[in-house]
This record gives C-alpha cells, structure tokens and sequence, in this order.
C-alpha cells in the first residue's frame, strides 16, 4: 500500500507531534519539505526524514507551511500505524521541551529523550551520542608499585556502544605492565588498543610495531613499555555489547621479570607474554608465529583449519576476500556459499540452504554465514539435514 498527504498552511509553520508509532520493517513513512533542515542524518538526508519500527523521533519543525507524508508498506506483516497531531503555527514554535524531548543540534528534529546515550545514532552528526560518557582524554598518574585495577566502562556489566575512549597513563620513571586479568569485546569491531612508544611488539598482525590492537578474546596476558608512558583506547560500534576488560596497571622502578612460563609464555622478540594455553593451538597469537613452532599435532575445532599448514584461522576471516591459508583454501568455492552476513528483521524468516540444495553440495566446501537480529532471540529450525556421517560438518557457534 501506498499513501500520500500533501499539508499546507497559509504562512507560518508546521509542527509534527508523533503521538503513537509502530511499524512493521520493512514499513516506512516519510516526513519531506523544502521547510525542513535535518542535517546529514544518515537515513535520509536534507529535507527528508524516513520513519519507521518504533522511531525515536517526536517532532518535525517545518520552517515552511508545507510538508508532505508518504506511508508505503509492505505485503508481511502489519503494525498498528501512527497517531500524529499536525499543527500550524505563525511565531516560530518553541524548541523541544527537553523531557521527554530531545533537541537534535543543526536540525529541526526532536527525539525522544530515551534515546539519548543508548548508543544508536538518532540524530544529524549522531549529537545525541556525544559526551554520554567521560573517558576521551582522561590521563591516570601511577604511583610505584601501588598496582591500578583498570576496567572498561561499566564492568562487569556491558560496555555502552559508541563509545571512544582514551586513557593515557603514566609513571614518573621507569616501567609500566599491563596484566590482562579478563577480556571480551565483540569480535571484528569492538577494540582495544594499547600503544606507546616503549612497547616492541614483532611484526604482530593484528598490531604492529608499538600498538597492539585486541578483539574478541585475546591470548595476551602482558604487556610491558620500556617507557613510563603508555595509552589505551576503546572503541566500540552500534551493535553488541559484551562484558569488556580488567586489568592491573603497576609502574616499576626496574624492568620487569620475563613472563613466569605457566600460566605466561614468552613471545620472543617483543615485550608481551600470552597465555601458555593458546601455545600450540593453531592459531598465531606471537610476532612469527613463535608459540607455534615447534608443536606436533594441532587440532582446532572451533575454528578453520588449513589443509596444507594445519594452521588455524577464525571462520570470519574464511571467504572475507583475503587469503589466510598458504594455498588459499580459506578463499576457494566462496561464490557458493551466497550472502554471508544476514541481518534478520522481527518476524521475517530467512531461508538458508546448503550450496546446490536439493542437489549435492559440492566437496571441499568451507562456508560461513552470520546471522544478527537488532536484539531479542534468534531461532533455527532445521528443516531437512543430511551430511556424510563424520566427515562434512555444520557447526553452530
Ligand atoms: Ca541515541
Ligand atoms: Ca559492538
Ligand atoms: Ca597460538
Ligand atoms: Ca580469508
């Protein structure tokens, strides 16, 4: 269905109070006038603004006694629409009240002041998402041997999204170690960075030089700066939030002891020290790939193994466009696998099937699909499922 409502006044402006609102996705109405300035919103751009689920805007000022409404709506499910109250006004109506509403800065949108530092852009320039926490710039003196728990922000409860932090710390002289006590970020777009100019760190992959950047989980259980200066940083995306860091921060007169051998292995050649249990695990976690010389059989089974090298990557790094393994085995027979990342919408189901289904799926197959939802649960219902018995997979994680 499609719908539009041309509104006019005399002279004046117009304001839009959305009462009630709740769409289906997929369901959009527009707000559109040449009286409206909305920034660079990044939904609709200019003097336009798309609506839809449950949106968080509560009025639209139009400096310009017109304004056009579209509803388009899909043929899935239906919602219970919207209750706007449209007024025409002669003086320039007043701002937005601040409770509940909002003021977007450089636009003419309110928002609702819920929304306000709940991580999602919702406003032009995402104004809404600024100065929600303290932690850019934020310098911490550390005193000798007086050991600093450091944690991200709101551990061990969720970390807020949006965020990007900085904390830089420092001792008057000598040395400074950081010993990763706890670590979960999400993986590929929440990090943690740790960089100063005392750090060596090898020719590390996923770092290098002097920053060691951190994702997901991490084997690195230390690191030392030969200078007294270090820094770390924190960002995070819109989506996901786990449960963060703690770490002990402690300043040292004289450079400290190698790693302890169990639980901490040494990486050779660079100041930090992971994790004895990540050595001979497959998967590269030193400069060169130290922690895995030397090791007799590897087994990975979470993860990708390589059949030439036996080494073992992540499955998001499996039909990503970059070849992992030696012979490339990582990037083989990807265009059959289809969409790899899936973001569900409520209530529309997504159809996944094996390559060539019905027919065969092909042989040496290494497909990886991610499935996101906006919050709630996810649910899979297996409808048909044959493989050969002990030897081709399907693995949820
Ligand atoms: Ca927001
Ligand atoms: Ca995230
Ligand atoms: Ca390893
Ligand atoms: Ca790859």
């Amino acid at each position: 269905m499609s719908c539009e409502w041309k509104l006019g006044a005399s002279s004046g402006f117009i304001v839009i109070s959305i009462v009630d609102f709740h769409l289906r996705s997929g369901d959009i109405v527009t707000v559109e006038g040449p009286g409206l300035e909305l920034g660079d919103l990044a939904t609709s751009p200019g003097n336009k603004v798309a609506l839809s689920g449950t949106t968080p805007v509560t009025r639209v000022i139009s400096r310009l006694p017109m304004i056009n409404i579209t509803m388009t709506t899909n043929a899935f499910m239906r919602g219970t629409g919207f209750k706007m109250k449209i007024e025409a006004f002669e003086t320039t109506p007043s701002e937005c009240s601040g409770e509940p509403d909002f003021q977007c800065e450089g636009s003419t949108l309110c928002i609702s002041s819920r929304t306000v530092c709940d991580g999602l852009k919702d406003c032009p320039f995402a104004f809404d998402e600024q100065h929600c926490y303290e932690c850019d710039g934020i310098t911490i003196n550390l005193q000798e041997n007086i050991p600093y728990t450091f944690t991200s922000p709101n551990y061990p409860d969720r970390y807020p999204n949006s965020l990007n932090c900085q904390w830089e710390f420092r001792a008057s002289s000598g040395f400074i170690v950081i010993t990763i006590l706890d670590f979960v970020t999400e993986r590929r777009y929440d990090f943690v960075t740790i960089e100063g100019p005392g750090l060596e760190l090898g020719d590390l992959t996923t770092g290098s030089g002097n920053k060691l950047s951190l994702t997901g989980n991490t084997a690195v259980t230390r690191v030392s700066s030969r200078l007294p200066i270090i820094n770390i940083s924190m960002t995070t995306n819109e989506f996901r939030r786990t449960r963060g860091f703690r770490m002990k921060i402690e300043a040292f007169k004289t450079w400290p002891s190698k790693c302890s051998g169990v639980p901490d292995f040494q990486c050779e050649n660079s100041t930090f020290c992971i994790s004895s249990r990540a050595v001979c695990n497959g998967l590269k976690n030193c400069p060169y790939g130290f922690d895995e010389q030397q090791c007799y059989s590897i087994s990975c089974p979470e993860f990708f193994q390589c059949r030439e090298t036996r080494e073992c990557i992540f499955w998001d790094q499996v039909c990503d466009g970059t070849k992992h393994c030696l012979i490339g085995d990582d990037e083989t027979n990807c265009d059959l696998c289809g969409e790899n990342e899936i973001h569900l919408e409520e209530d529309l189901p997504y159809n996944l099937t094996s390559p060539n289904y019905p027919d065969r799926y092909p042989n040496y197959l290494s497909c990886h699909w991610e499935f996101s939802a906006s919050n709630g649960f996810i649910v899979i219902s297996i409808l048909d499922f044959k493989t050969v018995t002990s030897s081709d997979f399907v693995t949820f994680v």
